[in-house]
């Protein structure tokens, strides 16, 4: 009996810690996320309630750098948004950062100034 109390224990144990590992460091999970590949936002728009962040995660070993503005043609144009919360983020690779919060409705723009045509769009509802 006493054995199979401390087996009990010691799963009970395991699964706890597994669990806080799990909402630790991934947030590759959360709602909200655009995951950037190479040279791409993914997806490349996304919709959002007032009040909300967006969860970005760098899903390669790659340098991006997030800021207000869009890449048209193959030119970058930084953009001033009215209602965009201002966003200018290094990620270094295999990261992720969240940015805002969003608390204005409106479609705000974004692009990776690094990599030509990497734009993200962000509707807020
Ligand atoms: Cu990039």
């Amino acid at each position: 009996m006493k054995k199979l109390i401390a087996l009990l224990l010691l799963c009970c144990t395991v699964a706890t810690l597994f669990a806080a590992c799990a909402t630790g460091g991934n947030t590759s999970n959360l709602p909200n996320s655009v995951h950037m590949k190479e040279l791409t936002f993914e997806p490349a728009s996304i919709t959002i309630h007032k009040g909300e962040k967006v969860n970005i995660v760098n899903d390669v070993s790659m340098v991006h750098v997030v800021a207000n503005g869009t890449w048209q043609d193959n030119t970058a144009k930084a953009l001033t948004e009215n209602g965009a919360p201002q966003v200018n983020v290094q990620f270094n690779g295999n990261d992720s950062q969240a940015v805002g919060p969003f608390n204005t409705a409106g479609t705000f723009h974004f692009y990776c100034t690094v990599h030509p045509g990497m734009n993200l769009t962000v509707v807020v509802k």
